[in-house]
């Protein structure tokens, strides 16, 4: 089938290297008591000219950081992080490791991984689903925001592309009878940006901002945001005479696709939900997808809890992988039970507090890194792995992507 998003999986970073397939080589009897040292083996296939290393063990235990300009160097003994940057022919590179036990000098591989193994397209670069309180300590809702970036270097259409959220819980696990998700992304809302081909152009580098409400939240929580001038907002048409929507007439609001509540839609605040990006083929319309039996699926499962194991089933709009144009998973970090979606959409999962009830996650977001400028524009990373693309719980700033 034509696509009208194949353009954004073509490779055009054809030259990458697999993310991380270091191993351990050569472990040597330590050389001074309590320190050992570490020595990285950097592979980097087809690059000449590798410079600007930063190299960072992080102990996991002590979480202290070590950083150095070198390959080589004395650590304590410990579990450690690696991550390494660099700059090889002059692109940004960027190497991994979690976990390694140094307790003798050890050698250990590391492979470059040159900028994404998503698709160099539309991302999700920074998602806040907590919400803010108020200097008061009340909570303050209407302020989330989506930020979506166009990480390739051609200018896109966002036109059609879709902001969905998992049906699926991460901090609820279910043994599927039968595992959909190599096939499907579950969903429980989807809000599409309006316009059928070049209405909404993104240039290279450029953010798209999506508000729950834009407007000036300043106006009655100074710890909140000016959303007035977002680029899109969602708005729902509320069956409850209490709890009702706002639509500023200035934003357009995205096209309400479906959305599993009848009164107004607020992502989940303790992170317990995961997001993406979709896109439907050319040629198939919302009604052809909502139409599509065998899209709409009924499944059964165990639910697995503290009082005992639930044999229950459920129904969920699926949208088939491929579809799926990028996509973060999140939960937070001590209470995270699996992954609601494909582990080849994300590998990892990145979090603003270890549990859903910590107090501090207000006014917290997670936020994309940016591997580097390149040709003036900047580039995010993308490899699949939400655990190693997202800064974890930085300060909520709707701006921060702004040209
Ligand atoms: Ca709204
Ligand atoms: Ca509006
Ligand atoms: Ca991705």
């Amino acid at each position: 089938m034509k696509t009208n998003y194949k353009n954004y999986f073509v490779p055009w970073y054809l030259v990458l290297c697999p993310l991380v397939l270091g191993t351990f080589v050569g472990c040597e009897q330590q050389t001074a008591e309590n320190t050992a040292r570490l020595t990285v083996l950097l592979h980097a296939e087809g690059i000449d000219s590798i410079s600007n290393i930063s190299l960072t063990a992080h102990d996991i235990n002590m979480n202290k950081d070590y950083k150095d300009s070198t390959l080589s160097r004395t650590l304590p003994q410990g579990y450690y992080d690696l991550s390494l940057s660099a700059t090889g022919d002059g692109q940004p590179i960027r190497a991994y490791k979690r976990g390694v036990a140094l307790t003798e000098d050890c050698t250990v591989e590391l492979k470059a991984d040159f900028v994404t193994k998503g698709n160099a397209g539309f991302v999700l670069a920074e998602i806040f689903f907590a919400g803010t309180e108020t200097p008061e300590g009340k909570r303050y809702v209407g302020d989330k925001y989506f930020v979506v970036f166009n990480n390739s270097a051609d200018t896109l259409s966002a036109d059609g592309l879709i902001l969905v959220e998992a049906d699926l819980n991460s901090v609820q696990k279910y043994n599927l009878d039968n595992d959909f998700r190599d096939k499907y992304f579950a969903v429980d809302a989807m809000y599409r940006i309006p316009g059928e081909g070049d209405t909404y152009r993104v240039a290279p580098g450029e953010a798209v901002l999506i508000a729950d409400n834009a407007m000036d939240h300043t106006e009655a929580n100074t710890n909140s945001f000016d959303l007035s001038t977002a680029d899109f907002e969602w708005y729902d048409l509320s069956s409850s005479a209490g709890v009702t929507d706002v639509d500023n007439p200035e934003v357009t609001n995205l096209d309400k696709l479906y959305c599993y509540t009848y009164t107004i839609r607020v992502p989940h605040n303790q992170g317990h939900k995961s997001f993406g990006l979709a896109r439907f083929p050319e040629g198939v319309t919302a009604e052809q997808y909502f139409a599509t039996d065998s899209l709409y699926v009924q499944y059964n499962y165990e639910l697995v809890t503290a009082a005992g194991t639930f044999s229950q089933s459920k129904k969920s709009y699926m949208i088939p992988n491929e579809w799926i144009v990028d996509a973060v998973n999140l939960a937070p970090s001590e209470t995270f039970q699996w992954l609601t979606f494909s582990d080849r959409l994300d590998a990892g999962y990145t979090y603003v507090a270890p549990t859903g009830s910590d107090k501090t996650r207000f006014g917290k977001a997670v936020r994309r890194k940016t591997l580097g400028i390149m040709n003036g524009r900047r580039l995010l990373m993308d490899t699949n792995n939400s655990t190693d693309d997202f800064e974890a719980g930085v300060s909520a700033d709707p701006f921060y992507f702004r040209n």
